[in-house]
């Protein structure tokens, strides 16, 4: 008996004992992919070194990628810490690793054959993967057209699969795959001739379009695919949750629109045309006056390649161009302006880039004192183009409108009216052309833009020439040697 009811003590004892364990196990369970990254204070990100994910530019880390994670680190009040992969493999790998990087934002089509090495957020960009030829080849139009071709993709890539897939249905199609490379590489080496035919992200091609005059779509493989960010397949939801609330407001809030236009938007603002047309001049005329812009903004204190975008606007980067309206050379001065700037010669580009530079210089110090940077840059370009005077009117009416005077997005808007009587009528200065210097603004930023991403920092502080193709996302330790034969 006695032995019976220790026997049944010890039981409850030992049930006890198990439950506090037990309880004790699940207080010390494992935190979730998203208190981990809260607990660190940090978010640790894989990406791609590339133009359209992340780069160095003169102002530090950038590219779409980066700039949209960081509004999320942001958001979540976590400090952003960039990890960049050499090839899709390596970032996949990483990902998986123990103590690896929380989340792959790297432009990733969220494939189906990813899915055993990603688990993917929802879309934050639609794509279109494009067959890309040389100018002046045949342009193939359809799959059959890629036989006997040679067509390199990124070892690893969805495009990879891609043709896989087609090679099922086209036994004798014939393609390489490489992790030396990145996008940028297979676009120079089709605009160069080393390769016939690859195969990228539409994404991809309207940002590289003004570095490669020769690169041209000709066709379209399959429907859109989605971007998407990922988390490792064994990872909890948590961090992704996160993420795709993430994502959806920044579908709502606009932000996805303005990165896609910031980034992606050359060949929407500057059309099929104007976009390799530049890439051509890019290599073909900027070289010659290269040495010029940097030094007129060197004693100006300017940036070169602000001045050498507005010199684009203006003339194409021709020294002889001449307006309609008598206004003439490469930074396209007027006779007045010319005169007070001290160019004695309107079609010397060295003077006309040195009087442009002081001209731009003197506007914005005209400016009131109210405006600020970066704005202030915005408007200085719009009195460069149309006046002060007229820039002022334009002010006044925005005022009246009950918008902001001092900011370009709202200047801009009514600037049209100053060619409309019902408004001109009402102003000191009266009728101007005044929807020009919104898109001379507007093509000076996209310019400027491009401008600072094909020069790097380290390229920086010696003559440069811009015409040697610093394309930015290029990894210089990897040279052409070591790219697949073909
Ligand atoms: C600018 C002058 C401004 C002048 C305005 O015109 O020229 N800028 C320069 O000379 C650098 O000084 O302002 S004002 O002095 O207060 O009157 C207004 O007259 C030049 C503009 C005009 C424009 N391009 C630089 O941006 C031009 O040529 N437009 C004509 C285009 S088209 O050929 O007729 O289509």
């Amino acid at each position: 008996m006695f032995a019976q009811s220790v026997f049944r003590l010890r039981c409850a004892l030992w049930l006890s004992a198990v439950g506090i364990l037990l309880l004790l196990g699940a207080c010390a369970e494992e935190p979730s992919a998203i208190e981990r990254v809260q607990a660190e204070g940090v978010l640790r990100v894989i990406t791609r070194n590339s133009p359209a994910t992340y780069f160095q530019d003169r102002n530090g880390e950038t590219g779409f990628e980066y700039e949209l994670v960081k509004r999320f680190a942001d958001d979540l009040g976590v400090e952003l810490q960039i990890e960049t992969a050499d090839s899709l493999d390596e970032l996949f790998s990483s990902l998986n690793r123990e103590n690896g990087p929380a989340l792959a934002a790297a432009g990733l089509v969220a494939s189906e054959g990813r899915k055993q090495s990603a688990r993917f957020s929802l879309p934050y960009l639609q794509v279109t993967p494009q067959i890309i030829y040389r100018n002046g080849q045949p342009r193939p139009t359809r799959a059959q057209d890629l036989l006997g071709k040679r067509i390199l993709v990124l070892k690893g890539s969805s495009h990879a699969e891609q043709l896989a897939e087609l090679k099922r249905d086209l036994p004798e199609l014939q393609y390489e795959e490489s992790a030396a490379v990145e996008v940028v590489d297979l676009l120079r080496m089709v605009d160069e001739g080393q390769i016939d035919l690859t195969l990228v992200d539409s994404n991809e091609l309207a940002m590289n379009q003004v570095y490669f005059p020769n690169v041209r779509v000709a066709f379209d493989l399959g429907d859109s695919q989605a971007l998407g960010w990922a988390v490792a397949p064994g990872e909890d939801a948590s961090l992704l949750n996160e993420v795709n609330a993430f994502i959806r407001r920044a579908h709502e809030n606009g932000v996805l629109d303005r990165l896609k236009a910031r980034y992606y938007g050359h060949v929407d603002v500057l059309g099929y045309v104007g976009a390799y047309t530049f890439a051509k001049h890019l290599q073909q005329r900027l070289p010659r006056y290269e040495k010029f812009f940097r030094q007129a903004a060197q004693k100006n204190e300017l940036d070169w390649r602000l001045l050498a975008a507005m010199g684009y606007q203006e003339s194409l980067w021709q020294p002889t161009a001449t307006s309609k309206t008598g206004v003439r050379g490469l930074m396209m001065l007027t006779l007045r302006t010319a005169q007070a700037m001290g160019v004695s010669d309107r079609l010397d580009p060295k003077q006309s880039i040195d009087g442009g530079a002081k001209y731009i210089v003197h506007v914005k110090a005209q400016l009131p004192e109210s405006i600020l940077e970066p704005d202030r840059t915005w408007f200085a370009l719009a009195a460069y183009n149309i006046g002060g005077g007229h820039l002022e009117d334009a002010r006044k009416l925005t005022e009246a409108e009950g918008l902001d005077p001092n900011k370009w997005l709202d200047v801009q808007k009514i600037l049209p009216r100053l060619s409309q009587k019902q408004w001109y009528s009402k102003t000191r200065y009266g009728y101007a052309r005044g929807g020009e210097p919104v898109h001379f603004v507007r093509n000076i930023r996209r310019y400027y833009d491009i401008l600072t991403w094909v020069t790097q920092p380290q390229l920086e502080g010696g003559q440069v020439a811009v015409g040697n193709m610093h394309v930015p996302g290029v990894n210089k330790e990897k040279p052409d040697e070591q790219l697949p034969p073909l």
